[in-house]
């Protein structure tokens, strides 16, 4: 078994952090390093590295990812909008291997990202 990520710890209760949603299959807390105003990190509760390693059956459960971003922008009033990020791989500077969403507001982003 590989060592559990710092997500999974967080999942387990094992490390603290600020937690401002969950449900059965995903869950959404406070980017410790954050890059904005609001930062959020919101991932599936399964163990999924990356995107290549997501299986058909994982398809809701990605779906459902977005429906808790829907209802963490909904509590948290992003009504200005938000940017929704995905580092995949150590191009993107994937620091964490665990599938996971920022969801960053509360400022203006430019195009391209840097
Ligand atoms: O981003 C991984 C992100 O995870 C990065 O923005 C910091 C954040 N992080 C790391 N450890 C923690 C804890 N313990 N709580 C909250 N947020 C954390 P990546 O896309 O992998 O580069």
């Amino acid at each position: 078994m590989s060592p559990k990520t710092v997500f999974k710890k967080i999942i387990d209760r094992e490390i603290p952090a600020d937690i401002v949603y969950e449900d059965a299959d995903c869950i959404a807390f406070k980017d410790i390093n954050p890059q904005a105003p609001v930062h959020i990190i919101v991932i599936p509760k399964k163990e999924i590295p990356n995107i290549e390693a997501l299986q058909e059956e994982d398809a809701e459960l990605i779906g459902r990812c977005f429906l808790a971003m829907q209802t963490i922008a909904t509590q948290l009033g992003l009504s200005q909008g938000y940017r929704v990020v995905l580092n995949n791989g150590r191009d993107a500077g994937q620091e964490v291997m665990h599938l996971h969403f920022h969801m960053l507001a509360g400022r203006q982003f430019g195009w391209p990202p840097g």
